[in-house]
């Protein structure tokens, strides 16, 4: 079968212009379906429902598998199936791949359960394909997990040619430890997603995702937690992971997605859990809200519609050492930012919207910040509740690195190319190994946008990084902490100081808008002894 990238390699795809009659002869026309009138999905009346909040992976018994199981290994089983999903009441539910604890079998789809890991504590997690091999509009059945964020071998990583078929399970190994078994880099909000080669935008689109959260005694997960370590942020029914996304709607209620075009899908329809523009009853104390920017290629500046700031705990994997107080937050595909909100002092009944005023017209990237943008979510405030959480000044300490001592540097530079993109000149080769780090070697990487006022935000694999330099400046304090996405703006230079420790093997980095990913702006490293 060719795929998308065969017939970019082949030439039959050409960039610009000249590739409109083939896009419309191919299929652009998808973006016409009936019902939503000029392309767009069919109106829904926002915050009929309440946000959905998947729910939490329960384990299995034990079962014998290739991965290592010392005592204490959860294990853990998940179904990938299709199914219907209520993306709102106004619509018919639409044709969703997602993931399955085997455990609950009538839960939502998606976003697929969370995972609870604690560190030190080995798990295993057999996933299991049981999506249809009969072809569908948009997604491909072969499936290859990759937990975001996590620290794992390359077979466990999610190798994006490393799939498996309807049928067929994988095991992943997921060990939950650091190399140094430094509590300073102890693990926050990680995700899970399809990462299958070539077609990772569509199935992730079509719903495969959700999300992985790690804690242990300092970020333990429990606010009345009475060992002197613990932060005691808020826990359990005040700890809401929130995954958006963007989605386009048809009338009678399918996903739309344009496989044809691969500048960045953008959806007209803002989703919160897989529930389109929900509302969420608060009480009157702090929630910890880790926002996960699902959206294949959408940023999202988020503001409160009642002015208030947000605090800012955690930028991806990783808490910050200090909450920072933000009026607002920008997050660009696969990034995570962790905050705290406090409705405490709030009237009963108050209405707070969440609000995304970042304009974005293409996959190109945002195109500005406005005064009046799309509510998101809504806040009621519904009463009071106790609160023994807290936000202390000193959350956690960052590992020390030592830029000035690195001997190695790579240079790596994301631009669009024969109607595709690339990495240094060339698209994703399985085959071609872009880099061979040395475990326990730091190394520089520059990370060049290519230009063209593209966005690309950058995920590397296996390893945290930490951002030295944004145009030969120090990045803002949100961005001084381990990171494993880091956005190019237009014309960016980017500087990040990494170091791979354990696991030698291949491994990838790429753009993560995800359209951009699969055509085909991915490297392969390999990390060696
Ligand atoms: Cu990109």
């Amino acid at each position: 079968m060719l795929t998308r990238r065969d017939l970019l390699k082949m030439g039959l795809l050409a960039g610009g212009s000249a590739m409109l009659p083939l896009e419309q002869a191919l299929g652009r026309n998808l973006l016409r379906l009936p019902g939503g009138g000029n392309g767009g999905s069919p109106a829904t009346t926002p915050f009929l429902r309440s946000l959905p909040l998947p729910a939490t992976v329960q384990p299995v018994a034990a079962f014998s598998t290739r991965c290592a199981t010392p005592g204490g290994t959860v294990f853990y089983e998940i179904h990938e199936k299709e199914g219907l999903h209520s993306f709102h009441p106004d619509l018919p539910p639409a044709t969703v791949w997602g993931y399955q604890d085997v455990n609950a079998p009538n839960a939502p789809l998606t976003p697929g359960p969370t995972f609870i890991g604690r560190v030190n504590v080995p798990a295993v997690a057999r996933f299991v394909n049981d999506l249809p091999t009969a072809p569908r509009s948009f997604g491909v059945p072969n499936t290859t997990v990759h937990r975001h964020g996590g620290f794992q071998e390359d077979l466990s990583d999610g190798i994006p040619t490393l799939f498996f078929r309807p049928g067929e399970s994988y095991d992943y190994c997921w060990p939950n430890s650091n190399p140094d078994n430094d509590p300073r880099e102890g693990e926050s909000t990680l995700w899970y997603h399809d990462h299958l080669v070539d077609f990772t935008a569509q199935n992730v689109y079509r719903g495969l995702a959700g999300f992985h959260l790690m804690f242990d005694d300092v970020d333990s997960g429990n606010e009345n937690d009475p060992n002197p370590n613990a932060l005691r942020l808020p826990s359990g029914d005040f700890d809401v992971p929130m995954v958006v996304q963007d989605k386009l709607f048809a009338g009678n209620g399918e996903l739309v997605y344009d496989s044809f075009s691969h500048n960045g899908f953008l959806g007209d329809k803002f989703c919160v859990n897989g529930a389109i523009q929900p509302f969420f009853s608060v009480k009157q104390r702090k929630y910890r809200f880790r926002f996960l920017n699902g959206s294949n290629a959408r940023f999202f500046e988020f503001f409160l519609s009642n002015g208030r700031s947000f605090v800012q705990i955690g930028a991806d994997d990783n808490l910050l050492p200090h909450p920072i107080t933000r009026t607002s937050i920008r997050i660009a595909p696969a990034e995570r930012i962790d905050v705290v909100l406090d409705f405490n002092g709030i009237p009963t009944g108050t209405a707070i919207f969440l609000e995304n005023r970042l304009q974005q017209t293409s996959g190109r990237g945002p195109d500005r910040v406005v005064s009046h943008g799309t509510q998101v979510l809504k806040f009621i405030v519904d009463g009071p509740a106790a609160d023994p959480s807290q936000v202390p000044n000193n959350l956690r300490e960052l590992p020390p690195i030592n830029p000035g001592a690195v001997t190695v540097q790579r240079r790596f530079e994301f631009a669009r190319s024969h109607g595709g993109w690339v990495v240094n000149g060339e698209f994703f080769d399985p085959n071609r190994v872009l880099a061979r780090p040395r475990l326990g070697v730091p190394e520089i990487w520059t990370l060049k946008n290519g230009g063209g006022g593209w966005f690309h935000p950058i995920h590397i694999h296996l390893e945290s990084h930490r951002i030295l330099t944004r145009n030969g400046r120090i990045p803002p304090a949100w961005e001084q902490g381990r990171k494993d996405t880091v956005v190019l703006n237009p014309s960016e230079e980017v500087r990040i100081y990494i170091e791979f420790r354990q696991f030698a093997g291949q491994y990838v980095f790429h753009c993560h808008n995800i359209e951009h990913e699969d055509v085909a702006m991915m490297g392969r490293f390999d990390t060696i002894l």
